[in-house]
């Protein structure tokens, strides 16, 4: 009942909350993403055994995110933090050109996931720092994301070192993601 008030109260006050998981492939960067955000600085990250959760407030706009380890032998653990997602933040790393289609495999999985079906989905072309990195265009291509129709999607092109590009991507979640879709 408390929270049913609080939720009014935040509507009220034009508030919004929004669950938001980042999911990606090993060393994609989602870690460095979530700390440049909650921190403004680059912390030196390290593998990511089970996930880390941080609240980033961005204009009024109150992003829970979930970043969750990406090395195989744990992406079977990802659904368990499906639940209730209102964006899918897919990280991928650009650099990183010969796993772009192991990338376009688990993105893949994750649209066809039932609880994910109503979340909406930012993916940031990271590490466009590198020399060798595949632009925005030709990602977008490689991941199939043209032949995504049934959900809003969006690319965008990052550097989680310097922080660009971070802050196009919740400003995109945020105008895109329909908070009276959460319900209370
Ligand atoms: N050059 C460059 N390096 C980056 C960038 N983003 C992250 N990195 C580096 O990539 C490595 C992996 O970054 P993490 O943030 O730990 O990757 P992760 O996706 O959280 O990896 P897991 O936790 O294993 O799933 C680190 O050495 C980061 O410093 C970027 O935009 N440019
Ligand atoms: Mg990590």
């Amino acid at each position: 009942m408390g929270q049913v008030f609080t939720k009014l109260f935040e509507r009220l006050l034009c508030r919004k909350e929004l669950r938001i998981l980042m999911l990606g492939l090993d060393a994609a960067g989602k870690t460095t993403v979530l700390f440049k955000l909650k921190l403004g600085e680059v912390i030196n990250t390290v593998p990511t055994i089970g996930f880390n959760v941080d609240t980033v407030e961005y204009k009024n706009i109150s992003f829970t995110v979930w970043d969750i380890g990406g090395q195989d032998k744990i992406r079977p653990l990802w659904r368990h933090y499906f639940h209730g997602t209102q964006g899918l933040i897919f990280v991928v790393d650009s650099n990183d050109r010969n796993r772009i289609a192991e990338a376009r495999d688990e993105l893949q999985k994750l649209l066809n996931e039932d609880q994910l079906q109503d979340a909406v989905l930012l993916v940031l072309a990271n590490k466009q720092d590198l020399p060798n990195a595949v632009n925005v265009a030709e990602m977008r291509q490689q991941l199939g994301l043209d032949l995504i129709h049934q959900r809003k999607w969006y690319i965008q092109s990052t550097c989680a070192i310097t922080g660009e590009g971070i802050y196009e991507g919740l400003q995109w979640l945020s105008t895109n993601i329909d908070s009276r879709d959460s319900g209370i």
